[in-house]
């Protein structure tokens, strides 16, 4: 009889970031190139990071793709404008409707295949540039035309990633029944007003490629535009695409990242968007983010703070607004710039560390921003916890959620706690439990679970300036003396992430603790599983910093590979954390560290 063998556990998101794993700002309403240039300035000068900026549907021509405002968004003044984001590491993204203006399109006798039907003839719907047809994107022709379309943009305006809206598919006009579909009995029932099935969206009764009915096919729209768009900024650009996607459906995180929609500034839903970034997560989209300082509706100071203070620890961390809001970049007022440059700080010290999370993304499906029963699944108390979340398996953010508050209740999972803000003495606990913090007003808490290695670089504007720096090792130490991590490394654009034959690096570190008769000996190791992403072999660790090491040892000795280090080079802090500084280990080549210490 034949063996029967599990199958091979095979990669489940093909994530489709670059390094746009930096702070994006958005806007519907900025209303010219001249607009777009004075807020990438203010960033600048406020010293708040900056990836990308973002041109909602602004820069249309009345609403059409593939075109640009001929007074506001003229190519001669927006694309010189690109290329110097580009000569900045900087990134410009603009969204994109699914639907075509009727005039636009390829006349009805050369446009067989590429639009959704009705009644054997295109079917004519309406949205911002008026009468629309629809791309039938389940049609590999229609998948053809959009690549073209966007190939040829592209010559134009080199734009660095796509945002799909109102793909699902959105449509203002009123539907007149034709068949027995849009006579539906189904209602939709998300706003208890149980709408009828083809309200705000093409009629049910629309026909696909192959005679697939709208009505059997209606959720795959958004999944199979963001598949179009990745695989043709794929074939354009030969790099991992970027696309934001509005409509999702199962196996979307595969191609497109996804946001929770048009929120509104208000506290609630800072606190909703935690629940509902979790749960995309866990349906398989990993790259999640809500809009920053509210959609709709005038925000506060003080929610426009706390939201960058979370939002910095979004997968996805964008800001956007609608037009008819106050302007509420983050350098508008004081004390936000000052939140998000301690926030995005953070974020961007931890990129090696989130970029690696998205590399477990790929190969095993886990989530970026995680639940707390991920990680403490035996501990029943994690289950309802949705005002907190963990990035990867250990680090803890716990947010101010509410108006005018100066402490945060944060649940904490048996074990010890490491701040990651001052790293003050840490919270050791036997059980889980309740613990009430302060809450300053410019940062949300941040912790780091005892038993993790994180890699750190050092902060910058862009994620390119920040991930050519040094690496730091914070090396956070459970009770048992043990910890460890993990390091992704490739040059954040090469099509398939961590493939057979690519360029990538992947190192493991580890850490035990031996006491032999109060001489405590630490040893942080390195393992190289592969290394081929060439600058590994010349990118540095230049610092391990422990957290949890036994307190007040009466001598230390360290030694790097066997080496004695001369003193002058280490470094101790009262806090508890004990810092190896000086050091110039590289990242693709097997490593130790050994802290021995005497009582
Ligand atoms: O394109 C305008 C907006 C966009 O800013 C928003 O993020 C989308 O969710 N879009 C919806 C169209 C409708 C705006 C009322």
């Amino acid at each position: 009889m034949a063996e029967i063998r599990p199958p091979r556990p095979r990669a489940k998101i093909f994530t489709n970031e670059n390094q746009n794993l930096g702070f994006h700002q958005c806007r519907y309403g900025y209303k010219n190139v001249a607009d777009l240039e004075g807020v990438v300035a203010g960033y600048a000068k406020a010293k708040i990071p900056l990836e990308s900026i973002w041109s909602d549907i602004d820069y249309m021509d009345g609403g059409q793709d593939f075109t640009l405002d001929p007074t506001n968004f003229p190519a001669n003044l927006l694309r010189p404008f690109v290329d110097r984001l580009h000569n900045n590491s900087q990134k410009y993204v603009v969204i994109i409707d699914p639907a075509i203006k009727k005039e636009a399109a390829p006349p009805q006798n050369e446009s067989v295949g590429l639009f959704l039907q009705r009644n054997g003839t295109n079917y004519v719907g309406r949205v911002w540039p008026g009468e629309v047809y629809y791309p039938d994107f389940m049609s590999a022709h229609a998948a053809e035309y959009w690549a073209r379309k966007i190939s040829e943009f592209r010559r134009t305006i080199p734009a660095d990633g796509l945002w799909c809206d109102m793909n699902e598919p959105s449509n203002f006009k009123d539907w007149e029944p034709l068949n027995e579909y849009d006579y539906s009995s189904y209602r939709i029932n998300n706003t208890g007003i149980h709408r009828n099935l083809n309200n705000k969206t093409v009629p049910v009764s629309t026909v696909h490629f192959n005679g697939v009915s709208e009505y059997d096919a209606h959720n795959l729209y958004g999944l199979l535009e963001s598949r179009a768009t990745h695989d043709a900024l794929l074939k354009d650009t030969a790099r991992r695409p970027f696309v934001l996607s509005r409509a999702t459906f199962v196996s979307s995180g595969r191609y497109t990242a996804h946001w929770t929609g048009d929120n509104d500034g208000r506290w609630e839903q800072l606190a909703q968007s935690i629940n509902t970034i979790l749960n995309f997560g866990l349906f398989g989209i990993p790259m999640m983010g809500a809009d920053i300082c509210g959609f709709t509706g005038n925000t506060t100071q003080d929610l426009c703070s706390r939201w960058i203070q979370l939002g910095a620890f979004y997968p996805f961390a964008r800001a956007h607004a609608e037009k008819t809001t106050a302007r509420r970049e983050l350098y508008v007022w004081e004390s936000t710039a000052q939140s998000a440059r301690k926030a995005l700080g953070m974020r961007y010290r931890l990129l090696p560390y989130i970029y690696t999370l998205m590399y477990e993304a790929h190969t095993t499906g886990s989530p970026i921003a995680r639940p707390l029963f991920f990680s403490y699944p035996q501990d029943a108390n994690t289950y309802g916890v949705d005002r907190q979340f963990l990035l990867g398996r250990g680090v803890l953010v716990s947010p101010v959620l509410e108006p005018g508050a100066t402490t945060v209740d944060a649940y904490f999972p048996a074990g010890r706690w490491f701040s990651l803000h001052d790293r003050s003495p840490a919270i050791t606990l036997q059980t889980g439990k309740r613990v009430t913090l302060p809450a300053p007003a410019d940062s949300a808490n941040v912790h780091l679970a005892g038993g993790n290695i994180l890699p750190l670089q050092q902060p910058g504007l862009t994620t390119s300036t920040a991930r050519q720096s040094e690496f730091h090792l914070l090396v956070a130490l459970a009770e048992n003396g043990t910890a460890s991590g993990k390091l992704f490394l490739d040059d954040g654009e090469s099509p398939e992430m961590g493939g057979v034959g690519g360029n990538w690096t992947l190192v493991r570190f580890s850490c035990n603790t031996e006491d032999s008769k109060g001489i405590i000996t630490t040893k942080v190791s390195s393992h190289v599983v592969q290394n081929s992403y060439a600058p590994s072999r010349t990118l540095v660790i230049g610092k391990v910093a422990f957290m949890g090491l036994p307190s007040a040892p009466k001598g230390f000795t360290v030694y790097v590979n066997g080496v004695e280090l001369k003193a002058a080079r280490t470094k101790s802090r009262t806090n508890g954390v004990f810092s190896v500084s000086g050091l110039s280990l590289l990242i693709g080549q097997q490593f130790e560290v050994k802290v021995v210490t005497s009582h």
